[in-house]
């Protein structure tokens, strides 16, 4: 059976090639112009990123390598004995563009837990940890020590030619993406259960399979197949999102996999972004505790008033991109209705009726360019129904899905040699220039 690394062998001649092609034709094309509005906009909308494993479209939404999300659903391999697809099925695809076989998939599964175990001294840096500190400062700082290790690091430390860097880049993205689960798990543990024992990895088991059994709900088949899902579809956003540009910026000074995956986790952990699925919860719950289970959508709407006049931002509403209900929210809205336990619990209810009033509210508040809800809106709910209640962590389950799509491009990035990223600033006084003479 073929490996990843085979699998991209095969592939990246013809997309270094392609590259090439592009530059040297259509180098001086121009396919876009720069307002003022980007320069002090924060560059919203602007086409200055090559990024391959997803493109958003504002209405459709999310495709990978051309996949939409019904479309991944119907072709990526599930695990043994279940239906969502997996991070490695995802992660095969977003590397490769190619569908895996299943034989591949379960290779990979095995490959990935193979070289899961965290190293002795990041398990020691993790326990030394103030339990107050919040999981995804943790996260981060896990995976920068992780460094330690790096072999991209030592063998650009002695010397190696250009064209091996995306070997050693998909080295240590491998065994990143392997360590992401025990490491994860090892906050989870010692912020809400210190002391109790976590089972080592299972080589027979999937990541994700892997990850909820360390978190010690391995027994919760319906909660492993949510949180499969979970991560495949959080794995990747295109490029420009927070996390990935930050992962691909820091990634472009030949900076560690490691070091870049760490500081996209500090972008992730921002309430504008990552952090907002630990904001939806925590806000729908405010409006369970003051309006009570039995809500109306006229109570609701009330509550939405609040907020917005209050200057706060309804979390898990609106996007810098799409300008539609996010199909990642759609696709974990279904995994509910084939679920009638879940139907019938009150928190999840409470996000369904919210998502039926707050796009009308938010259009008549006017500001937001997009009423509908992102996947941050619906993610919670489901894992506090399983019992997963601690909603601090659940930017950490996002940080282990989204090394998916930045370590991809990070090995893409090295294999097509792509430069160090430096854009152009400009002062206020330099626009007024350009403005009078442009
Ligand atoms: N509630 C209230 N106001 C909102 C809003 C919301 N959900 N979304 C946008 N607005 C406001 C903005 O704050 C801005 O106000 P201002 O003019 O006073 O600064 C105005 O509407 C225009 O913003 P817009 O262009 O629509 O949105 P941006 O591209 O600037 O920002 C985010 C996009 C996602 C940051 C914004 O919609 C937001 O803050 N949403 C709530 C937080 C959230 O859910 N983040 C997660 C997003 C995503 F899915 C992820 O990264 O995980």
């Amino acid at each position: 059976t073929k490996t990843i690394r085979d699998a991209l062998e095969e592939v990246i001649p013809a997309k270094q090639a392609r590259l090439k092609q592009l530059k040297t034709e259509h180098g001086q094309t121009v396919i876009g112009d720069i307002k003022v509005e980007h320069v002090v906009g924060g560059m919203r909308g602007l086409k200055a990123m090559l990024w391959e494993s997803s493109v958003l479209d504002p209405m459709e939404g999310i495709r990978f390598h051309g996949l939409s999300i019904p479309e991944c659903q119907k072709v990526l391999p599930a695990a043994p004995g279940g239906k969502e697809i997996i991070a490695e099925s995802m992660l095969w695809l977003l590397m490769t563009s190619k569908t895996p076989t299943e034989a591949e998939t379960r290779q990979l599964s095995r490959e990935l837990a193979e070289r899961g175990e965290l190293p002795e001294y990041v398990v020691q840096l993790i326990d030394s940890l103030p339990q107050s500190l919040h999981p995804m400062t943790q996260l981060g700082m896990g995976v920068a020590a992780l460094n330690k290790e790096s072999k991209f690091a030592a063998a650009y430390e002695r010397g190696i030619k250009k064209t091996e860097y995306w070997t050693y880049t998909l080295e240590d993205s491998m065994n990143l993406l392997a360590r992401l689960p025990a490491l994860a798990a090892r906050i989870y543990r010692n912020v809400y259960n210190p002391g109790k024992p976590i089972p080592g990895v299972n080589k027979d088991l999937d990541l994700v399979g892997n990850y909820v059994n360390m978190l010690g709900y391995g027994s919760n088949h319906d909660l492993t197949e949510y949180l499969r899902l979970y991560i495949a579809l959080h794995g990747d956003h295109e490029g420009g999102n927070a996390s990935a540009h930050t992962a691909h910026l820091v990634g472009s000074t030949l900076s560690d996999p490691y070091l870049a995956y760490s500081a996209a986790l500090f972008a992730l952990a921002g309430p504008l972004h990552g952090l907002a699925n630990q904001e939806v919860l925590r806000w729908q719950l405010n409006m369970q505790k003051e309006i009570g289970d039995n809500v109306s959508h006229d109570d609701i709407k009330e509550f939405l008033w609040r907020t917005l006049q209050s200057g706060q931002v309804v979390p898990g509403y609106g996007h810098g991109v799409l300008r539609s209900p996010d199909p990642r929210f759609m696709a974990l809205q279904k995994f509910c209705e084939t679920r009638p336990e879940l139907l019938k619990d009150p928190v999840i209810q409470l996000v369904k009726k919210t998502y039926d009033v707050a796009p009308g509210v938010l259009k008549e508040h006017g500001k937001t360019k997009n009423p509908y809800p992102n996947v941050d809106a619906a993610s919670g709910c489901v894992l506090y129904h399983y019992g997963l209640t601690q909603f601090k962590y659940y930017t950490v389950i996002f940080g282990v899905s989204r090394a998916l799509g930045c370590l991809t491009q990070l090995v893409w990035a090295r294999a097509l040699g792509l430069p160090i990223e430096r854009p152009k600033s400009l002062s206020m006084d330099v626009i007024d220039t350009l403005v009078k003479s442009p």
